[in-house]
């Protein structure tokens, strides 16, 4: 069985996930289903990055007088927030477990083995938001671009990594790899940093009292990023189990957000090739939104809560949306008007009703049985469906489903079951056996991304434990619906929602 193992960002915990969290974890979760279904053996770790001085402030700011507590109720909430929305992770990985501890140790042993860390006096300007140092040239008006915030100075003895050593083999890596890192634009954003700016990085830090001490000098812990990456391997074994370890890695995929590049592809590879190990096979950065045209922040109040707008809109459609919505790689907005739109276009009536008439007319017509096979071909939809899905490019994906079903409405309307009930049985039961073989394939090809929609699709189609035991290329096969079969329809699958109450 082939393996696949993806991650996402281990998360801040310094406060609860928000919509763009929401975004990269339901990606991961649309290829882990998609993998799955394809008979991958599957990998799908997520977690929570603990080490970090924004936790240690958060957990004080909350009234926290230990930080380990604060860590294990806010961890807590992340996890059950995927668990609530289906988030189907294989695990979840937390920086202040033992294992990664043990992990992380014996990673610092192997990179100082190499002759790669070395002792320095560090001074420069530092975040906290980014969580790293920046230069006076980045800062826009004295703060930081990002975060808006003056930088802190700090003067102290670190330890190095000498992250400029693997500057050439990076860029080899790069080049001959086009893989590695994608979408193209954040290639050539990286290599060229890799090329003109990148330098060797402090990875311990002096002043800091939370995180995982520098073995051999416990007055010191590890730079929090040092650390954090390295949950992609603790996450699989390393330092614990070795044999797991041996299967998972190398990871087929890191998913990140653009923020979070030049960690995933700059000084990441260089800790894995200074340790002797391989490298992931690729890194994908997908594009910031904004929330209504704006930038999501506290300070606006527009915050999205993933569970809020699922309880709302059901998570099947918000995870439709985000996808379908926003070119992945590609910035985007996350508008609730757009939202709405797509919940009653593409879902109601292009997928709701499209299953609505054709089980409607089945009943009408024949008895509500599936009538004689018609011969069809789909092998082209399929074919674009994989591929875009291969590249990541799920809007693509979606787009070659919705070109079935768009296709499939066409037909009712071109053919009018309705009058070919009158004139030409023939006919009208070779339209009808298209358009329900059609919808058993779109059930197939939609149910990476909505998970529970679906099944019911099959379930209404009368061939849910026929198909619970095909695997993906038995399910391509034109013709899967057997004749005879009993549908059984069932409540809308996009009720019209309730307009909300003007005050
Ligand atoms: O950076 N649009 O964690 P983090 C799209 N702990 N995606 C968004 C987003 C938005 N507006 N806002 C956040 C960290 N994200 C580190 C990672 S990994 C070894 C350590 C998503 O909690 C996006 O995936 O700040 C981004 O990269 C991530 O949240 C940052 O999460």
């Amino acid at each position: 069985m082939p393996k696949y193992y993806l991650t996402t960002p281990i998360y801040y915990v310094n406060d609860v996930p928000h919509i763009g969290h929401f975004y990269t974890t339901v990606a991961a979760d649309v290829l882990a289903r998609y993998r799955r279904r394809r008979g991958d053996e599957v990998m799908f770790l997520t977690g929570t990055d603990e080490n970090s001085q924004k936790n240690v402030e958060a957990a004080a700011k909350n009234g926290y007088a230990e930080i380990q507590p604060y860590l294990d109720m806010m961890s807590g909430r992340w996890r059950e927030t995927w668990t609530a929305l289906d988030i189907s992770f294989d695990d979840f990985i937390r920086t202040t477990e033992d294992r990664h501890k043990k992990a992380v140790e014996k990673f610092w042993r192997a990179v100082e083995a190499k002759g790669d860390i070395y002792q320095g006096d560090y001074e420069g300007l530092y975040c906290a938001g980014c969580e790293a140092f920046v230069l006076e040239s980045e800062l826009v008006d004295g703060k930081c671009a990002i975060h808006k915030k003056e930088p802190n100075r700090l003067k102290e003895k670190n330890w190095f990594f000498r992250l400029s050593g693997y500057r050439e083999k990076l860029l080899a890596h790069i080049d001959a790899h086009p893989e590695f890192i994608q979408p193209v634009g954040r290639r050539n954003e990286v290599r060229s940093y890799v090329d003109k700016f990148m330098s060797d990085v402090s990875i311990s830090r002096e002043s800091m009292k939370w995180g995982i001490p520098v073995p051999g000098d416990a007055k010191s812990v590890i730079y929090v990023w040092f650390d954090a990456l390295i949950n992609y391997l603790s996450g699989v074994g390393y330092g614990t189990d070795d044999a797991a370890f041996a299967k998972w890695w190398p990871a087929d995929l890191h998913l990140v957000g653009k923020d979070i590049i030049k960690f995933h592809c700059a000084l990441w590879p260089a800790m894995l090739l200074s340790a002797g190990l391989p490298l992931p096979r690729t890194v994908f950065a997908h594009g910031f939104f904004t929330v209504n045209g704006d930038k999501m922040s506290k300070s606006l109040g527009n915050v999205v809560d993933p569970k809020g707008v699922c309880a709302t809109y059901g998570i099947d459609p918000v995870r439709y949306f985000l996808l379908r919505e926003i070119g992945f790689g590609s910035d985007g907005d996350f508008s609730l008007a757009r939202l709405a739109e797509r919940y009653a276009g593409d879902l109601g009536n292009d997928l709701g009703n499209l299953l609505h008439r054709t089980l409607s007319m089945t009943e009408k017509y024949f008895a509500g049985k599936v009538p004689a096979p018609a011969t069809g071909d789909t092998a082209a939809v399929w074919t674009a469906y994989e591929a875009a899905m291969d590249g990541l490019d799920f809007a693509a994906a979606l787009d070659a489903a919705w070109g079935l079903m768009r296709d499939s409405n066409r037909l009712v309307d071109t053919e009018k079951p309705w009058v070919l009930a009158k004139t030409d049985t023939v006919r009208l039961a070779n339209v009808m056996y298209t358009l329900l073989e059609r919808l058993r394939q779109l059930s197939w090809l939609l149910e990476p991304f909505l998970p529970h929609i679906a099944p019911k699709i099959r379930e209404q189609l009368g061939c849910a434990a026929a198909e619970q035991g095909k695997t993906w290329e038995q399910a391509k096969i034109w013709g899967g619906l057997p004749e005879g079969g009993t549908i059984s329809k069932g409540e809308p699958l996009f009720p019209r929602l309730e307009e909300p109450k003007k005050a």
